[in-house]
């Protein structure tokens, strides 16, 4: 997979380089560019902002250098060899980290670990020019997306979140498959709660359940956590979760996919 962001801010995708997503770039299951958008700005001042048409407070982000820094990115990649284990090219998603997009979930998420080329364009100020979007569908997936209901300063944050969840679902990128399988909204319910040794720590027990040996009924008792955990936390997962189990109007199916949030 490739992955691009277009960005007034490179080094704050510099942590990217650690842990499991650098050991990914390192064995080329990934490689990810940076594109700094000043470069694309060819007035006098490299302005990429200006005052929004019709009135009102703060700055909108200039339509042409987002389109030439696109432009850019596009021409880069259809020159570039593909990266180990990809073939077929295919069009690429532009998403766009915005207060205003589709809430980001785990299905997004494992949706976005099946492309080829991820676009992140991070605005900053009050938001890019409409016209950006619109011109871009012709060769772009264009996918406004939020990572929850606050506002950033810019689309960075949101973009290396999102980056961090699509790309440990990438083959080969997290060490164990079982714990993408098992984690929480794999299952579209939250995670139990977990101990580690000693059984007994500043006079707080493990649950005796869980030192059983007993597996169907640790299995159980997860399972009953999950359930009331998500039920007094999260009423919105659990309905649906519970709807899903009766055959609502979206029962999901069962085949332990990695969707449902
Ligand atoms: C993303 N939840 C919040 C802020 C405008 C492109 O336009 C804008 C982008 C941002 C940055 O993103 C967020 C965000 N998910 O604030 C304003």
């Amino acid at each position: 997979m490739r992955i691009d962001a277009v960005t007034l801010f490179p080094d704050y995708f510099e942590p990217l380089r650690l842990s499991l997503i650098g050991k990914a770039m390192e064995q080329d299951l990934l490689r990810f560019e940076t594109t700094f958008l000043r470069d694309f700005a060819w007035d006098k001042h490299h302005r990429v902002d200006d005052t929004p048409v019709g009135g009102g407070a703060g700055m909108v982000m200039k339509p042409e250098p987002w389109a030439q820094a696109l432009d850019h990115v596009r021409r880069r990649h259809s020159a570039a060899e593909p990266a180990s284990g990809e073939s077929r090219p295919t069009r690429p998603v532009l998403i766009l980290p915005t207060p205003a997009g589709e809430v980001f979930t785990q299905r997004h998420a494992a949706d976005l670990a099946a492309a080829d080329h991820l676009i992140f364009a991070c605005g900053r100020y009050e938001g890019i020019d409409h016209r950006v979007f619109d011109w871009a569908e012709d060769d772009f997936d264009v996918r406004p997306l939020s990572i929850g209901d606050y506002v950033l300063n810019g689309g960075e944050v949101a973009a290396i979140a999102m980056i961090e969840a699509i790309t440990r679902l990438i083959p080969g990128v997290v060490g164990n498959p079982d714990s993408l399988v098992e984690e929480s909204h794999a299952s579209g319910l939250l995670e139990y709660p977990v101990y580690t040794k000693p059984a007994t720590w500043r006079g707080r027990e493990v649950p005796a359940t869980l030192l059983s040996g007993d597996h169907a009924r640790i299995a159980q008792w997860r399972q009953d956590q999950s359930l009331q955990r998500t039920r007094r936390v999260r009423p919105d997962l659990y309905a649906r979760y519970t709807q899903s189990r009766h055959g609502g109007p979206d029962a999901a199916d069962e085949s332990g996919s990695t969707g449902h949030a």
